[in-house]
């Protein structure tokens, strides 16, 4: 994201859309010749329920509530073509190409700091933890592009109650999953600290609107979108949003976190979205919604990403103007 100048922005902005739209298509025809290559037992453990789950599996779901139901979704092939996971390569495909590397079974949660005790949740333990809910929400990335996704998952608090934080935890510490002999491009093309690494005050955490993600289009999440779990804030720039979590820690003081640690005075910890406050190198007071035709992008940025009356009181009394 990040270490792209303005003009490269602006020139992955007009790639045109047929290259884009086949490039996709021959994608999943690589995808089809995978699936057909693997071997008959592979194939049963994929498909044998309740025991392993894979991107593209259908995900029983509820309806929510706390769903955004006035825009248009973002097409799935764009939610899942272009996406920010620089373990995978900086490039908006580079993580479709490459995530598929990632292990997502088994997958453990490792929750630790100041709990009652520590633990170990299993994915699927996660998964059958409370009923997974459709949650459509906008998705607004501090580089100034948006899409509208609906992502699968309940509220992050009704996990954190399972966690039995200690009064002294303030903040929440995400560690997203790091193997640096498959996701190398990370290291080889920037100069992050990894693994990565996000934080949440323990109020924002709790607010119902913050989502622990285990799909999309009520389907497992793809590699690419951070399976097996993520976190979704929809108020917050997209990089709030951890992939991939491995480890959840309960803290008393602000945890570091990648974007922070890389550029202080571009990414601040609270980084809720705002259209007053310009990036130092661009504007935040529109963006592009990836997906539509180009005469039709240009959208304007609303306050906490249109969140506002859920999640306003949590910053009452903190000044605005500035995004730390
Ligand atoms: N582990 C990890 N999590 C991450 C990132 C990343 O590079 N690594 N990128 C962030 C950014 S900048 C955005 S905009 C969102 C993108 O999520 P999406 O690809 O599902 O749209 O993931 C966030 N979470
Ligand atoms: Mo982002």
């Amino acid at each position: 994201m990040l270490i792209q100048k303005p003009s490269e922005i602006l020139s992955s902005a007009i790639t045109p859309k047929e290259q884009y739209v086949n490039r996709r298509r021959f994608l999943r025809g690589a995808v089809g010749v995978g699936v057909a290559a693997l071997g008959a037992e592979r194939l049963a453990r994929i498909v044998a329920p309740g025991r392993e789950v894979f991107a593209g599996t259908k995900l029983q779901t509820v309806k929510s509530p706390l769903t955004t139901t006035d825009e248009d979704l973002t097409p799935y092939e764009y939610v899942t073509g272009y996406n920010n996971f620089y373990e995978f390569g900086v490039s908006k495909d580079d993580p479709a190409r490459n995530a598929g590397a990632l292990p997502t079974r088994p997958w453990t949660v490792r929750v630790e700091g100041l709990v009652k005790q520590p633990k170990t949740f299993d994915i699927d333990t996660l998964l059958k933890l409370r009923p997974l809910e459709d949650r459509v929400y906008r998705h607004r990335c501090v580089e100034a592009w948006s899409m509208v996704v609906p992502w699968v998952g309940y509220s992050l608090s009704e996990f954190i109650k399972q966690c039995e934080p200690l009064s002294t935890a303030k903040y929440v510490q995400f560690l997203s999953y790091y193997d640096p002999r498959i996701e190398h491009w990370g290291r080889e093309e920037t100069s992050i600290y990894w693994p990565y690494s996000e934080g949440l005050r323990m109020d924002e955490a709790m607010n119902p609107l913050t989502l622990l993600t285990f799909g999309l289009y009520g389907e497992v999440l793809p590699n690419q979108n951070g399976a097996p779990v993520r976190i979704v804030v929809p108020w917050k720039y997209g990089f709030k949003s951890a992939k991939s979590i491995v480890k959840i820690r309960f803290v008393k003081g602000e945890p570091h976190t990648t974007w922070n640690d890389e550029n202080s005075t571009e990414y601040g910890f609270y980084s809720n979205v705002n259209p007053n406050v310009d990036h130092p190198r661009w504007s935040q007071k529109t963006e592009r919604r990836i997906g539509l035709p180009f005469y039709a992008q240009r959208k304007t940025t609303l306050m906490f990403n249109g969140y506002g009356d859920q999640v306003a009181y949590l910053y009452n009394g903190m000044d605005l103007r500035k995004n730390f």
